[in-house]
């Protein structure tokens, strides 16, 4: 068996998982890796977070904190929530780590040494009310393919598709909605072309064992054929490209993010590090499948170019998405079960999302989320197989035999053969155990948990086949008999369960009072069923689930639409009807009255304790003015200084927070309710009269 690096997708720092993340990525690969572990095998089980790209800096620009107050927070959330879960990861590191920067910075140059960049120059879209590039994620518009609204510049979340920012329609900044401008700039490509008939053709058309929806996704990019991309972007949060005069320069997120598995792989292991990522060492990225091409194009193409022994992903198990009550999760709409927010609402019920997750995981096609079903699969599956294994076994043994396992005699195990129940705990394993593994391996966790709960099952038709609370009465040998081979199927049942629902496991295995060794848990999973030896006596028995009342799913259910119903009033508080309605007709002699000019903003600074107003310096001609203005929420202080601006400058002065405002800058404010400012197509003298 040769090691395995197990990488899970490192969740975007900008905002906490939900469970498509979970059921998409997070679960499954915790539970390969869990049982991975208990087999012995060498591995590590990587992720951490995401912490560059635009999301980041967009929403810092929203809530006017930094990108790194703001990766901050969702690293802790992201981290404590997984560990909350039992997500099992060995480190969960992020991008902005040091430890991240050097290893992306090196592997930047190493490629550069090689020659395996194109620099060219090419014209990128820039903002020019912001003076900025934009990177594809600055640039929003509809999408070509499927025309939803709000799609990215390199991606469209609603359909998946990668787009590149002029296929966007009626594209817009995400910075200030003005329209993009193209400007020239140089950057480092990765000639996918070539890469393709050199490298990539062979890996992906050599990957047999890959799903068939990941392989699917990869062919109709090769077929389409690859173009050189972009590894460097014109962005200020980022990892500076390691290159001179290359300032103002960043690493594609998409370049450096793959990179963070190595670069936390390096923190956790600084002696060994690059033995997980070279010669025979087995690469296995979890990921969803808007990652597919990241991971199986780009980030192979890349460890090709490495060299160095560098060996690229041997297995890219890629689930599709998880839709929420009839309709796709959405961040921006909060339409969706946040996983920090299910553990404080719903504390000590982390095994049953694990499991109703695993059981309707999008494996080949997109599935479902409910409340109801989620309801319905922990009370009759959860409580009324699982648990109600466990509690009758547990029982009966505490009521007739003192909670003390018994030996089996002869005569007892002849009668239980005369009932159609010849014990093998070799057929146990093979027919029972075994089928688990095989689809853990193979990455069928839904399979292979339904095969788990198949020992339940199996379990409860043993007992209620055999009767033990009627056999007691005539022959208790028997009776006991019965328990004393339910209890070792319920014991296998709880190694079963460990992947899936490990906390639930343990509370089993803690009222069986076992306590198996690694070696005993590794003979489970890869040879023979357990046993606990006649004797050996069990703890007390406690309900191993809890029912899920109609009230908890009401709550959520109502929490959901009071989400929908905040998202679909925001856009009607804020946006103005398309055409505002027009105001009064006035005289040209009440128009004359107004004194408009240009002005240029000299300096800009927040309010203290007034979120909404920004306090600007003009210049007005030899005049200095300072002014009030309620554009806080819109524009960072530094992005309004040395703009030029339309002045009201005769209108009377009045005092704000103890600050005299003097006149009015007069603003567009469109549709979405954002707000341009209304400059001179080009420099004027400042004062200079609007009429
Ligand atoms: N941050 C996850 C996403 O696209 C992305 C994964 C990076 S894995 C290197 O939501
Ligand atoms: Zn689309």
């Amino acid at each position: 068996m040769s090691r395995k690096t197990i990488t899970a997708a490192l969740p975007y720092a900008n905002g906490p998982v939900h469970i498509g993340h979970l059921a998409g990525v997070y679960v499954p690969a915790d539970i390969y890796a869990r049982t991975l572990r208990m087999m012995g095998e060498e591995l590590l089980f990587i992720c951490g977070s995401d912490e560059h790209g635009v999301p980041i800096t967009l929403r810092a620009r929203k809530e006017g904190i930094t990108p790194q107050d703001v990766v901050d927070r969702y690293h802790k959330t992201i981290g404590d929530s997984f560990q909350d879960l039992g997500i099992s990861f060995d480190t969960y590191s992020r991008t902005t780590s040091a430890a991240h920067k050097q290893t992306s910075q090196e592997f930047f140059s190493n490629l550069l040494e090689k020659g395996a960049f194109d620099v060219q120059v090419s014209e990128q879209y820039f903002d020019p009310e912001t003076q900025q590039f934009l990177a594809d994620r600055y640039i929003v518009g509809s999408c070509p393919k499927c025309s939803a609204e709000g799609a990215y510049g390199d991606q469209c979340e609603k359909c998946g598709s990668t787009l590149s920012p002029d296929e966007l329609v009626n594209p817009k900044s995400a910075l200030s909605g003005a329209e993009p401008i193209k400007k020239e700039t140089r950057n480092w490509y990765l000639p996918l072309d070539r890469l393709q008939s050199e490298f990539l053709n062979e890996y992906i058309g050599s990957r047999q064992n890959w799903k068939s929806n990941v392989l699917g996704q990869c062919k109709s990019w090769l077929n389409d054929g690859l173009k050189p991309r972009a590894m460097t972007r014109d962005l200020e949060w980022g990892i500076p490209v390691p290159v001179e005069g290359a300032d103002g320069k960043v690493l594609y997120v998409w370049f450096e993010a793959p990179i963070g598995y190595i670069s936390a792989t390096r923190e956790l292991r600084p002696d060994d590090w690059e033995f997980w990522w070279t010669g025979d060492s087995e690469v296995i990225h979890f990921i969803g499948k808007d990652n597919i091409v990241f991971h199986c194009i780009i980030f192979p193409a890349m460890l090709h170019l490495r060299g160095d022994n560098y060996c690229v992903p041997s297995q890219v198990p890629a689930n599709e998405f998880l839709n929420l009550e009839g309709q796709k999760i959405s961040t921006s709409r909060n339409w969706a079960v946040w996983l920090h927010e299910y553990l404080q609402e719903l504390p000590n019920r982390q095994d049953e999302l694990r499991y109703v997750l695993t059981a309707i995981a999008p494996e080949t096609k997109d599935s479902e989320f409910t409340w109801k079903d989620y309801q319905t699969r922990v009370n009759s599956e959860l409580v009324g197989i699982l648990g109600n294994f466990a509690n009758r076994v547990l029982v009966l043994l505490q009521k007739y035999n003192n909670g003390v396992i018994p030996e089996v005699s002869d005569q007892a195990q002849a009668w239980m053969d005369a009932s159609n129940y010849s014990w093998s705990i070799e057929d146990l394993w093979s027919k029972r155990i075994a089928p688990i593994a095989q689809s853990i391996q193979e990455y069928r966790f839904r399979d292979a948990q339904f095969a788990m709960m198949e020992l339940a099952r199996y379990g409860n038709k043993f007992l209620a086949d055999l009767e033990p609370w009627k056999k007691v009465k005539e022959d208790p040998e028997a009776a006991s008999a019965v328990l004393a081979r339910a209890v070792q199927i319920l014991y296998n049942t709880a190694l079963a369960m460990e992947p899936f629902m490990p906390f639930a496991s343990q509370r089993l295995l803690d009222q069986l009072n076992a306590q198996p060794s690694a070696e005993s848990k590794k003979a489970f999973w890869l040879s023979q069923a357990q046993t606990l030896a006649a004797g050996h006596s069990i703890a007390q028995p406690s309900l191993l689930f809890q029912r899920v009342e109609d009230e908890l799913v009401e709550q959520q259910m109502a929490k959901l639409q009071a989400s929908l119903a905040a998202s679909a009033a925001a856009p009607a508080a804020s946006a103005q009807p398309a055409t505002p309605a027009f105001k009064p007709m006035i005289q040209y002699d009440d128009f004359a009255k107004l004194d408009l000019r240009v002005a240029t903003v000299n300096h800009c600074e927040r309010v203290p304790k007034a979120d909404k107003l920004l306090k600007l310096e003009l210049q007005v001609g030899e005049e200095i003015r300072t002014v009030l203005s309620g554009i806080a929420q819109h524009f960072e202080p530094e992005a309004v200084v040395g703009k030029q601006v339309l002045y009201l400058a005769n209108l009377a002065p009045r005092v704000m927070r103890g600050i005299e405002s003097q006149g009015m800058i007069l603003m567009a404010e469109d549709a979405e309710g954002k707000l341009h400012f209304m400059c001179p197509d080009q420099a004027v003298n400042s004062g200079a009269g609007v009429a």
